[in-house]
C-alpha cells in the first residue's frame, strides 16, 4: 500500500504552518479557509497526478482569468454559483423559510445606481431602434400574503439585441437597459424597453478557453435580471429566461429554473404606441417576509459602482 505524502504527519504540520495556524495574529476565518484550500489542493495534485506543467498551466490561467476580469463569468459557466443558490434553497427549506418567487443567480454584470423611476421606466437608449423590437414588460409585485405591494423597487438589467451590457460594454450608452423602478400604489411596474439576445461568452477569452476543454458552449438564454427588493421583505435575486429560446434549459450558467420561464407574446395589433410588430411579457414577484434586517438587503459582493 502506497502512503499519501499529502496525508503524513510532516505535510500535514507544514500546512498548518503555512496557513498561519500556530501564530495569534491575522484573521482566524481566512485561516480556516486557506488551510483546507492547501489541504484540497495537495490531496487533489497528488491523486490526480498533476504533473508540473499542468500546475504552471492553470497558474497561468488564474492570472489570465483575473487580467481579463472574468473570474465571476468562470464561478457562474462552472455552476458554483448556481450551486449557492442550491444551498441556500436548503438551508431556507429547513429553517421553513419557503414560498414566493424562485431566487436565481445574479451573474457578474450588474452595475450599482441606475436611475430610479417612479411605476414605469423606458430603458433603452434608442440606439438600436429599428433592429430591437419593442418590448413591453410588466407585472406586480405582492406579499407573502398575495397582497401588492406598494414602494418596491424593481432594480432590472438586460443586454441589448448583440447580447451585450451597458458599461461591459463601453460603446452603449451609460445604464442602457438599466433602471430601478419604484412600484406604485397597485404594485404594479411597467418598463418599456427592447426584446434582450442571450449572452455568449466571449470565444477568445479565458472562460470560454476552459469550457471548450470541458466540451461545453459558453451561451445563455435571452434573460432579464431583477433585484427585487421592499421594507419588511426578503431580498430577491432573481432572473426571467424568455420562452422561446434555443438555450432555455441549455444555460451554460445554469439559471433557468421552474417558474422562472417569461413568455414573451409578439403582437402586431396597433394596440401600444408601436409601429408593426412588439413584444409582450407579463410577469410577477412574491417576497418573502424578512427573517431579520440583513435580509432586506442583497449581498455585499463587490460589484461596479457599488454605492455606499
Ligand atoms: C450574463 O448575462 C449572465 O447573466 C451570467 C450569469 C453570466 C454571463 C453573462
Ligand atoms: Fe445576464
Amino acid at each position: 500500500m502506497t502512503v499519501k505524502i499529502s496525508h503524513t504527519a510532516e505535510i500535514q504540520k507544514f500546512l498548518c504552518e503555512v496557513a498561519g495556524l500556530g501564530n495569534d495574529d491575522g484573521n482566524s476565518r481566512v485561516k480556516s479557509i486557506i488551510h483546507r484550500v492547501l489541504q484540497e489542493i495537495a490531496r487533489l495534485i497528488e491523486d490526480l497526478d498533476v504533473s508540473e506543467d499542468e500546475f504552471w498551466c492553470a497558474v497561468d490561467y488564474l492570472n489570465r482569468l483575473g487580467g481579463r476580469g472574468e473570474t465571476g463569468l468562470l464561478v457562474a459557466g462552472l455552476g458554483i454559483e448556481h450551486f449557492l443558490d442550491l444551498l441556500q434553497d436548503a438551508k431556507d427549506e429547513q429553517a421553513g423559510l419557503t414560498g414566493g418567487t424562485p431566487r436565481t443567480i445574479e451573474g457578474p454584470l450588474y452595475v450599482a445606481g441606475a436611475p430610479i423611476a417612479e411605476g414605469q421606466a423606458r430603458m433603452d437608449d434608442r440606439s438600436e431602434e429599428g433592429v430591437a423590437t419593442v418590448m413591453f414588460l410588466e407585472g406586480q409585485v405582492f406579499d407573502p400574503h398575495g397582497r401588492p405591494l406598494a414602494g418596491a423597487t424593481v432594480d432590472l438589467w438586460h443586454a441589448n439585441t448583440r447580447g451585450t451590457y451597458s458599461f461591459f460594454d463601453q460603446s452603449q450608452s451609460e445604464y442602457n437597459l438599466r433602471r430601478r423602478i419604484i412600484t406604485d400604489a397597485n404594485g404594479r411596474y411597467c418598463a418599456r424597453s427592447i426584446v434582450p439576445s442571450g449572452y455568449g461568452c466571449d470565444p477568445e477569452g479565458p472562460t470560454q478557453e476552459c469550457l471548450d476543454l470541458l466540451g461545453r458552449h459558453g451561451q445563455r438564454p435571452a434573460h432579464i435580471h431583477f433585484f427585487i427588493s421592499a421594507p419588511g421583505h426578503r431580498h430577491l435575486t432573481t432572473q426571467i429566461n424568455l420562452s422561446g429560446d434555443k438555450y432555455l434549459w441549455d444555460d451554460f450558467a445554469y439559471a433557468t429554473r421552474e417558474g422562472l420561464v417569461g413568455e414573451v407574446v409578439f403582437r402586431e395589433d396597433g394596440v401600444r404606441e408601436v409601429d408593426g410588430r412588439y413584444a409582450e411579457l407579463k410577469f410577477d414577484f412574491q417576497l418573502q417576509a424578512a427573517p431579520d434586517a440583513d435580509a432586506e438587503h442583497r449581498s455585499s459582493r463587490p460589484r461596479a459602482l457599488q454605492e455606499a
